[in-house]
């Protein structure tokens, strides 16, 4: 049987899990070899979620950044968008970190949620503006996060909410099955080759996409800081892993095996196409528009 989750969310889990039925999504691959979750649409009750994370007590950080353009062009729909569809069962505070926090669109709350704004520098190189979130991160689960919520979810925010991103995402390490290669052979994941980077490696599980990671904040603590370490590690060897963050991600998800998976549902991009796997789009990908933001 799937999901194991170490400690509290044991029990907590495995008593909604208990209500799952597995075989209800025979075409697509539910579980890990490690026996962790692969969450699909029709796998479970979000009502039973729903009312075992509230009597918990669970409440979730959320943290994006929209530095630069990023701002203008994709906050104010990845944050409307999130008042309709993410975890509406529970406590949601936002953290946005930007570096013009007077631009940051003044959206109107539900009740239980609250929006924090928080002032960063501007990287010069648009990979570091990705790269360093993982200082970031780890800075504001130690400072304050820790203290208010039990859950962390970070998000790219170039992206938009379009169905039910709820507490079934929830666990003690959320990685995401990338949309482009979940269902492609593990020799054209695009982990980092480079031995002398920290990021290399040979194999992996699965490709996992750095625009959605989460957890209990000690989980996303501990990621964060050891994807930073090793990033710095890096810069003092003069390389830079294959995809930034991403690569360093994948890395650590390889060394620490996630305990839940979140299936290309929760963020897929309809460039792809229609595909049968896809019963429901939880997040999408927003348009790229590379000529103009990527600019610098
Ligand atoms: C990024 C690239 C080029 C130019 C600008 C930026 C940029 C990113 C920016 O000017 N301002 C900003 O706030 N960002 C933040 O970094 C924003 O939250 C954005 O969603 C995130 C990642 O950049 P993004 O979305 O342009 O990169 P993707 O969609 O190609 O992301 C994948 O690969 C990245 C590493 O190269 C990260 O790992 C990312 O998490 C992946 O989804
Ligand atoms: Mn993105």
């Amino acid at each position: 049987k799937c999901s194991l989750e170490s400690g509290k969310m044991l029990t907590l889990d495995n008593a909604v899990d208990a209500s799952l039925d597995l075989l209800s999504r025979p075409d697509v691959q539910t579980c890990t070899s490690w026996k962790a979750p692969i969450i699909w649409e029709g796998m479970f009750d979000p009502y039973l979620y729903d009312k075992e994370h509230k009597e918990e007590g669970s409440s979730v950080a959320l943290i994006v950044f929209a530095v630069g353009r990023y701002l203008d062009v994709y906050l104010e729909s990845f944050l409307n968008s999130s008042e309709h569809h993410f975890m509406l069962a529970l406590p949601v505070t936002y953290y946005v970190f930007t570096d013009i926090p007077e631009k940051v669109p003044d959206i109107k709350l539900a009740p239980q949620r609250s929006l924090k704004v928080i002032k960063v520098e501007r990287h010069s190189r648009w990979q570091d503006i990705s790269m360093m979130r993982m200082k970031t991160i780890s800075e504001v689960i130690e400072e304050d996060i820790r203290h208010h919520c039990t859950y962390v979810f970070c998000f790219d925010v170039d992206q938009v909410f379009s169905g039910r991103f709820g507490s079934e995402a929830l666990g003690d390490t959320v990685a995401l099955l990338h949309a482009h290669f979940y269902h492609l052979p593990k020799n054209l994941f695009t982990y980092d080759r480079n031995p002398k980077s920290t990021a290399y490696m040979e194999t992996g599980d699965f490709y996992y996409h750095a625009a959605v990671f989460g957890g209990s904040w000690k989980s996303v603590k501990a990621l964060t800081e050891t994807c930073y370490q090793n990033i710095m590690e890096d810069k003092k060897n003069n390389v830079e892993a294959l995809w930034h963050d991403e690569s360093h991600l994948n890395k650590y998800l390889w060394l620490h095996k996630p305990s839940r998976v979140l299936s290309p549902e929760y963020c897929w991009d309809n460039s792809i196409g229609y595909s049968r796997d896809i019963q429901v789009t939880r997040l999408l990908w927003a348009p790229k528009y590379y000529d103009t933001l990527r600019t610098f």
